[in-house]
């Protein structure tokens, strides 16, 4: 079973390439291929859904006919996308029918998949769990869950992890993406998530993108900056460690050496100062200063453990520390002029201009990820550019529901529901929602994502489900990991819709029922809740991730605590669910208006949706003054004295590129779903690195030449590309990571910043050669 599947995989990919791009041509509205030759021809039904894929959380209506989801537009409706989408909305229901798709479980018997029913797997899922937990500790079981997971998937996970077995083995690949984004807010502002919306797009006079590539990653907010440029005065300003279609789209682009970016942001915030463009005021009433420690490590040794500390100091003390990054002294460390530096100060700076900075995985991805939002932050609060139409510190999301299910339910060691396992009162509040003696929720964090896959290395943990992601592509120094999953006496389960590199290491297989084939919400990154029906008939025996962890619960003795029927459990988990963020500050919408409207921002008060947080004019949570951060004890943001420190891993005579990944706009992620879809799959058919023609002339590579990349922890072969779609600087390389044949993972370090515990994918050092 195993090696056929990826055997007919492969060849598929290998025939898709040569199929006809007629299902291209229909502006709009793209038909699966696979189902062109039986397309139904009756009546369509249009349904709304967020789309599957990134956080923009664009609305799709979804053109289902006979059984069948055959068509996809935008939803005019929707105030997200206002109709349009990008090519991974347009062809998302293809990726719903490919062939391979995963139907009946698969249990593994001296080393081959045989299939089995649902019943008998949920059997032996629930009596291994049981069994490990009796011989090793109720931490020797762990979930690893995703920002792919659909909000009750999430809730159930929680409840089943730490109400019901009592362990905070919970974790979700969004600790690889906006584990620092998290730190940054709660650090800066004692609360998750931005305090404004994408309708600042369209207020901003100013975009600072500080390293990420929106016009692939979020190309329909992107497309709405583009837009606001053909009709106002607009500046778009890239800053970035590669030059990207989004560089290209900019009005300026500025490229920094990786990691500078530290200097760069206290660069700013000292030429705001000693030009006296602070906005004394607001930073009088609403800021206060702090530091916290410095030379803070890396996490490359297991067990790695940091608290950080938060010492009050005050401006004159801040202003002292910034005049070690006056524009000039910086300029060789990062690589940019002073005149750049300045430059952007003078935008943050200029009293007439709305600013709206924009990230993603460039600050997130980076060992002092937790600093550089932090430094973001101080710009914006230095200035009081913040908390008001276009005046926007805005940290995007990448997947549909990282802020909806793992920030927001809390799928990570730490959280809870509402707030954190370490305060008491947090505790009670889920013992008394989830009836369950407040003794049982540990008041300890146990395993972050990197930690959780060094304990199963180890033999700490002995059991781990995987439920809608892939972490056999995506972990970083992947060979560690997935050695250290198949050692004797591990037992893996993965939930997963097709075979890939993660279902290979599996003990069992479950199919799941995907998206629009079972009822779910999403949460994208402006806070908008996203509801969405059951659609389609799964295939097989697929099931969703939330029943199938229902059932497993159930199984184990934990019915009491999951006592919902089939028909209507989504509806009664959101009900409880929306126990937990009762109160204006996180109000979350009735489930019979998420039913209705295509979104619906939280706190959602009085009916209305909060468009922007902690100013009074918009936020019914703000009591006193104009604006109030009340995530804060005394109402005031932080700004944070925060240093440059070098990366882990620096470029040397043996080891002399800088290797950085990320992705393309085709593909999502590992490609286990958009390179089953072949317009897409054509459009991008393999991986590759990216090299400065510079380098390439040294080297004597050119385009489709096979190179050979060497790191301390692994080699790979991939085709070369010069001045295709990106370039990184001279110095670095760049490859993709959405082939699962080239595993970059094997190359990449496990440093994590020391305050989110989230890795660094972004640097680490390579050896080039030709192969
Ligand atoms: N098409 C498509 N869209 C997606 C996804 C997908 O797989 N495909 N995934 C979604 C997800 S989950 C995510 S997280 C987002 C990711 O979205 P992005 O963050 O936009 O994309 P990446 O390719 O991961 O990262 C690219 C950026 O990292 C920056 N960078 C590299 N090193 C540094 C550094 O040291 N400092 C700073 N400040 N920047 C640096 C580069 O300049 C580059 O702009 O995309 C989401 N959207
Ligand atoms: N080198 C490098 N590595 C990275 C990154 C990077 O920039 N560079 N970025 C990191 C980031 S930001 C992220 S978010 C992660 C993403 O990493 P992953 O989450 O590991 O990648 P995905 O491909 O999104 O995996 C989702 C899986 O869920 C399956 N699936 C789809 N729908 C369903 C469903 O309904 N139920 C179930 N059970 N399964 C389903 C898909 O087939 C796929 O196998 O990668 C991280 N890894
Ligand atoms: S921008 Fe993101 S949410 Fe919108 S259609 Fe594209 S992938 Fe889907
Ligand atoms: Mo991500």
């Amino acid at each position: 079973m195993r090696p056929l599947d990826r055997r007919t995989f492969l060849k598929y990919l290998a025939k898709a390439s040569a199929l006809s791009a007629a299902a291209s041509m229909f502006p709009g509205i793209i038909f699966a291929e696979e189902q062109l030759k039986n397309l139904p021809d009756g009546p369509m039904d249009w349904v709304k859904s967020p789309c599957r894929f990134c956080g923009v959380g664009c609305g799709l209506l979804i053109g289902l006919s006979e059984g069948k989801a055959v068509a996809v537009k935008g939803d005019p409706n929707s105030t997200v996308n206002k109709g349009l989408c990008c090519v991974k909305g347009y062809h998302s229901v293809l990726a719903l029918y490919g062939k391979d798709r995963l139907r009946k479980p698969l249990v593994k018997k001296d080393g081959r998949f045989v299939e089995t029913t649902m019943k008998e797997a949920l059997d032996l899922i629930a009596s291994k769990m049981q069994e490990t937990i009796k011989e090793h500790g109720k931490d020797s079981v762990a979930i690893y869950g995703s920002g792919q997971w659909t909000i009750p998937d999430g809730y159930v996970a929680s409840k089943f992890m730490k109400g019901g077995i009592g362990s905070n083995n919970l974790e979700a690949n969004a600790r690889l993406c906006m584990a620092s984004a998290v730190t940054g807010f709660m650090s800066s502002f004692g609360m998750d998530e931005p305090m404004g919306c994408y309708d600042d797009i369209d207020h901003a006079n100013v975009f600072v993108l500080w390293g990420n590539n929106m016009a692939e990653m979020h190309p329909v907010l992107f497309s709405r900056i583009l837009d606001n440029r053909l009709k106002r005065d607009v500046k778009i300003i890239d800053l970035a460690t590669r030059t990207t279609r989004t560089s290209a789209a900019a009005d300026r682009s500025i490229l920094f050496r990786p990691q500078t970016d530290l200097a760069i942001a206290n660069a700013i915030c000292y030429e705001i100062i000693n030009n006296d463009w602070i906005n004394a005021s607001f930073i009088e009433k609403h800021c206060t200063f702090r530091k916290g420690k410095t030379n803070i490590g890396y996490g490359l040794e297991d067990g790695f453990n940091f608290n950080d500390e938060a010492q009050p100091i005050s401006f004159d003390e801040y202003f002292d520390f910034l005049k070690d990054y006056k524009p000039e002294n910086v300029e060789a460390l990062t690589g940019v002029p002073a005149k750049d530096i300045k430059y952007l100060a003078s935008l943050y700076g200029d009293p007439n201009k709305k600013v709206m900075s924009l990230w993603c995985m460039g600050p997130n991805q980076h060992t002092r990820g937790t600093w550089i939002n932090n430094l973001i932050y101080n710009i914006h609060l230095l200035t009081g550019k913040i908390s008001t139409p276009g005046n926007s510190p805005f940290s995007l999301t990448g997947q549909p529901s990282a802020c909806g299910t793992v920030r927001e339910v809390g799928t990570l060691t730490h959280k809870l529901p509402h707030g954190v396992v370490t305060n008491e009162e947090d505790r009670k509040m889920a013992a008394k929602i989830w009836k369950v003696p407040v003794e049982r929720i540990p008041a300890k964090p146990s395993f972050h994502t990197v930690e959780m896959f060094r304990a199963l290395d180890r033999g700490d943990i002995r059991f781990m489900w995987i439920q809608v992601t892939n972490p056999m592509v995506t972990m970083p120094k992947l060979n560690r990991y997935r050695e250290g999953s198949q050692k004797t006496g591990r037992f893996v389960v993965v939930s997963d819709v097709y075979p890939t590199p993660t279902t290979e290491i599996a003990d069992v297989i479950l199919p799941s029922a995907m998206w629009i084939e079972r009822e779910g919400m999403y949460g994208n990154s402006e806070r908008r809740t996203q509801h969405f029906q059951k659609m389609l008939q799964p295939p097989g025996e697929a099931m969703s991730d939330t029943w199938q962890l229902i059932e497993v619960a159930r199984r184990m003795g934990f019915e009491e605590l999951f006592p919902w029927k089939e028909e209507d459990h989504i509806r009664e988990i959101w009900k409880e669910y929306s126990l937990f963020h009762a109160g204006k500050k996180h109000a979350m919408a009735p489930y019979e208006v998420l039913k209705e409207e295509p979104g619906v921002q939280w706190p959602y008060v009085n009916g209305k949706s909060t468009k922007w947080r902690f100013n009074a004019e918009y936020d019914p949570a703000v009591t006193k003054g104009k604006f109030e951060f009340y995530g804060k004890p005394d109402g005031k943001a932080w700004i944070w004295m925060r240093p440059y420190e070098a990366p882990p891993e620096i470029p040397d005579k043996e080891y002399p590129f800088w290797l950085n990944t990320g992705r393309v706009l085709e593909h999502w992620h590992t490609g286990s779903m958009t390179r089953r879809v072949s317009v897409l799959h054509r459009a991008v058919p393999h991986s590759y690195v990216e090299l400065h023609p510079d380098d390439a002339k040294a080297l004597n590579i050119r385009t489709g030449d096979k190179v050979r990349l060497v790191s301390r922890r692994g080699k790979i072969v991939l085709p070369a590309a010069v001045n295709e779609r990106g370039q990184p600087t001279p110095g670095q390389v760049f490859v993709p990571f959405f082939d699962e044949s080239m595993l970059i993972n094997e190359l990449t370090l496990d440093a994590f910043c020391p305050i989110s515990k989230q890795p660094d994918y972004k640097k680490c050092a390579v050896r080039v050669e030709k192969a």
